[in-house]
């Protein structure tokens, strides 16, 4: 299942085929023209990194696959993506690479106190490990800092939803009597804690009062998971005349913001800002605007791109990559999120 267009693509079709792709075969590969290396002493074409994600149906992680098969293109190796929505799959998809002579894999957990049981799997099949978006946790509980990790600056992005979505309220005249905050809380991962509690955090700093923000703990982390959480708000809340809605990504908000549709309550009357920008695409190109006003658009190309490209260097170089690496988010909204997303290369 290669996913090779360049194109502007559509999201919910992508998501479609991966699941169908998902349930059919556990992994791809997609073989690459041989080309000899230098340094390997081998060729290229034989050379197989594993990219291992939780959750292949969000857009997110197609996307992540699409920028490592770019470079899976550009190196002239064999790229398997793998879906591992729960432990076990994740468990198995490093032996099926073991076995396939894979010597490397770039991960994104389903669960991140798998940490400890992946490094052992991947040591003793001798498979090189870098850990992508969600970082591991030792069975101290404490995030495995030694585990090779690439994420976001999930604290930082996270106040800057604050700070937008403080500025959109305030470009709204809404009172702050008038007004609420929900929530959505995944605290079981640390990037998702930092998210919202940043953002949190800078609502309260700009001025939002604190007992307003209003938790709506989500039990799985996709539309059905927010829908649910903050329908059950929203029910507690009938008061509240007009709603922010932050959360760990754009699944979260997404659901918020369908909680509220539901609710009869009007999308000039919600403020929803996400994190990923890809699911946020879908609601921009709805002709009227939605209660999805924003997102922080992540660099799904150094997620997907630089992680493998790393782990070529390291493979074929002995370049190990560093421990921790983080990166940026910018604000996107239906003005100029075409612009954006050209810029950072998911269309064109
Ligand atoms: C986590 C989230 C994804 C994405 C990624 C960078 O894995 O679940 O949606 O935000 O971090």
């Amino acid at each position: 299942m290669a996913i090779r267009s360049g194109k502007l693509f559509n999201f919910s079709r992508l998501a479609a085929i991966a699941c169908a792709g998902v349930m059919l075969a556990s992994f791809t590969g997609c073989n690459k023209t041989g080309e000899k290396s230098g340094s390997d002493g081998g060729n290229k074409a034989d050379l197989k990194i594993g990219f291992i994600v939780k959750q292949p149906e969000e857009p997110w992680f197609q996307l992540e696959w699409k920028f490592a098969h770019k470079c899976a293109d550009k190196y002239g190796f064999e790229l398997m993506k793998i879906g591992a929505p729960d432990g076990e799959k994740a468990l198995t998809a490093i032996d099926t690479l073991a076995s396939s002579g894979a010597k490397g894999f770039v991960i994104c957990t389903p669960d991140v106190k798998l940490g400890p049981a992946i490094v052992q799997k991947a040591k003793v099949n001798n498979l090189k490990l870098i850990a992508v978006d969600d970082r591991f946790l030792g069975a101290d509980g404490k995030p495995m800092e030694k585990v090779h990790y690439l994420g976001i600056s999930a604290r930082k992005i996270g106040e800057n939803v604050g700070e937008e979505l403080w500025k959109e309220m305030q470009n709204r005249k809404w009172p702050v009597e008038e007004t609420a905050a929900g929530m959505v809380t995944f605290n079981e991962l640390e990037t998702a804690r930092e998210r919202t509690g940043g953002a949190k955090d800078a609502l309260v700093k700009a001025g939002f009062p604190a007992d307003k923000i209003f938790e709506a703990p989500q039990k799985t982390t996709d539309v059905p998971g927010a829908f649910d959480a903050v329908n059950i708000l929203l029910t507690q809340h009938p008061e509240v005349k007009h709603w922010l809605f932050f959360g760990l990504n754009d699944t979260a908000v997404m659901g918020a913001v369908r909680a509220a549709e539901g609710r009869q309550i009007a999308a000039q009357d919600t403020i929803g800002i996400g994190i990923n920008g890809t699911d946020a695409i879908t609601e921009f190109e709805k002709p009227n605007p939605t209660g999805f006003f924003g997102s922080m658009l992540l660099s799904a190309r150094d997620h997907g791109y630089k992680t493998t490209e790393m782990m070529y260097n390291w493979i074929t170089k002995d370049e190990e990559p560093p421990l921790d690496t983080r990166t940026v988010g910018v604000f996107i909204t239906r003005d100029n999120y075409k612009e954006m997303l050209k810029e950072q290369g998911i269309t064109e």
